[in-house]
Parts: C-alpha cells; structure tokens; sequence
C-alpha cells in the first residue's frame, strides 16, 4: 500500500473496518455527464440507491487537493455546480498537487477503490475505443479500459457507450484479460440500447451467481477488474436502430466542430441529449440507477461470503 491519505465520510470509514457492503461511484457522470441540478438529484438518487439495498455509498472525487471517498453535501454541491476537472488517473496528481477540484472517470474511480479494498464500483458506462472517421489518423481509446486491466474491482456498467468502436473495445477488453459478464443478458449492451448485437463470453442470472464469480475471480488474483454489464432498464431503452442514427449525428457535429480528447465523451453525450430531446438523458439516468442498485446487491451478497 502506498501512503497516499484517502478521505473518508464516517459511514465509508466504518463499513470499511467491518467488513461491510460498500459501492463506489464517480464523479464525472456529475461535473460532466449532466447539467445543473439534475446532475445533483442523480448524485443523490444513486447514493439513495445504494443505501436502499443496505450498502454504503463511496462516491469518489479530488475536493480541495484531497483524494475523498463518501461525499458530504457540500462537496457534491460543488461538483455540481463545478468547474471541476476531469480527472482519469493521468490528471490525480497534477490536481491534488495544485489543491483543485477534481471529478473521477471510470479509470480514476477505479483505482480509488481498489485501493481502499472496495469491491464493487457502479458507473454508467465505460469509456472505451472511440470511432474514427474514414482518413482521421486519431486514436482515441480511454485511459478506462488500461486501468480495468490492471485494477482488481466489478465494475458495474451497461457496457460501454454506444458513441464509442464496440467491436473493438470488447476486442481490447479480451487482450487485456477483463472478465466480461452479460448480467441476464448474453449480449454486450450499448449503454442506451439494451444490444450492440455483440455477444458477451459470460452470463450470471442472479446476484448469488455473479457473486461467486467475482468471488472467485479476487480468489485466483489475477488483478484485472471485472466488468459485469446490465443492459439499461427495457421501459427507457432505445432500439439499436434509432441510437446508431443518433450517434453518427452526433460524431458529425463533434468532427465539425474540431472537438476530441477529453471532451469528446461530454460533447457527444450532450449532443445526443439535445437531438433526443433529453430522451438519451432519462435512458443514461435509469441505467446508472439500475447499476447502482445491482451494485449494492451484489456487494452486499460478497460481504455476506466473507463473513
Ligand atoms: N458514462 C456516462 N457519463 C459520463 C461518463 C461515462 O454516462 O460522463 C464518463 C465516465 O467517467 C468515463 C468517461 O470514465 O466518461 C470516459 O471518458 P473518456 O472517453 O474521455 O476516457
Ligand atoms: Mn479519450
């Protein structure tokens, strides 16, 4: 263990001690994925969540310089209203050393919580291999699916989001060696459609299920993250058909107005909310709600194993 000092609220401090079920959740689906105030009732509507099915929730940011897991009110509030930086795990130091404001990626969140022996982490969706257009020499792949091969956390998702190369993420989420697990489904979801039409290699029907696995997975230390993939909830979900047409909109107008690196992911998602007329918005709100619920079960069932 390095001696790096990590904040933690009261709850996350004593859950940790005993043994208890605790969910980390990022930040950057707060300062990044929504506007104000939504971003700030679904910050509180996971943490509730998470609570509700008797876990307890580790929502991960840089506040002031400092590495915090569980955030009080007032921190989250600043998120919220932000700026905050965009934190993957490239950007800690430099914003912890600078006293910033930092929210966490998929990457960073990760590692925060394996850090802190925290099991579980439910986002939204993944980063992953971004498309490229016909002649663009870009090469764009999130910093998300390195940190997942090297970070031992299930990492609860729809996938990864469908503005994004799937075949080729799945393909990069193989060679690194992450355990993919279809969670009732055997397709790989595609964040805002409950198929990309790509298959996943494994499947667990109930939480007692997926819970050996990740179990067992930790037992074998073989230090990868798992990504357990719950397609977003069928009343919200879009059909594949519409959300392709969606996207290449919203890729369009990303390559028209000269937008790559870390903004590309905010551009895009933002894009899609404004061409659905908020629609992908309440699909990406459900689906991370979903995950965070599915997240506490299952930490829930892996503390009731270790104990
Ligand atoms: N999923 C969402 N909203 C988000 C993100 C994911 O629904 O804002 C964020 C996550 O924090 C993820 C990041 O780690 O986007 C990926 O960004 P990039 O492609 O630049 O690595
Ligand atoms: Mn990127």
């Amino acid at each position: 263990m390095s001696p790096v000092t990590i904040d933690l609220s009261d709850e996350v401090r004593a859950a940790l001690a005993d043994g208890g079920a605790v969910v980390a959740l990022e930040s950057t689906i707060i300062s990044h994925g929504f506007p104000h105030p939504e971003n700030l009732a679904l910050a509180g509507a996971l943490e509730d969540e998470v609570r509700a099915a008797g876990a307890v929730p580790a929502t991960i940011a840089i506040i002031d310089g400092r590495l915090t897991a569980g955030l009080d009110t007032a921190a989250l509030e600043r998120l919220a209203l932000g700026p905050a930086v965009k934190c993957t795990t490239r950007d800690l130091a430099p914003v912890m050393a600078a006293g910033g404001l930092g929210a966490t990626t998929v990457a960073a969140t990760a590692w925060v919580a394996a850090h802190l022996g925290i099991a579980v982490f439910a986002t939204g969706g993944i980063g992953g291999v971004h498309r490229t257009a016909p002649g663009e020499a870009a090469f764009d792949v999130s910093a998300d699916l390195l940190e997942l091969a090297r970070t031992p956390v299930a990492v609860i998702s729809a996938g990864a989001k469908s503005i994004l190369d799937l075949p080729a993420t799945l393909e990069v989420l193989e060679s690194y060696g992450v355990p993919v697990i279809g969670y009732r489904t055997d397709d790989f979801p595609a964040f805002h459609a409950r198929s990309s039409g790509l298959p996943v290699p494994h499947r667990a029907d109930d939480v007692a299920g997926l819970a050996r696995i990740v179990a067992c997975h930790r037992d074998l230390g073989i230090g990868s993250a798992m990504l357990v993939c719950n397609p977003p909830p069928e009343e919200i979900a879009f059909a594949r058909e519409d959300m392709e047409a969606m996207v290449g909109d919203a890729l369009a107008a990303a390559s028209a107005a000269g937008i790559s690196g870390p903004a590309s992911t905010p551009f895009l998602l933002a894009h899609l909310h404004h061409l659905s007329g908020g629609r992908t918005s309440v699909v990406n709100r459900g689906l991370a709600i979903s995950n965070a619920a599915l997240g506490a079960q299952l930490a829930v069932a892996l503390a009731g194993l270790a104990s």
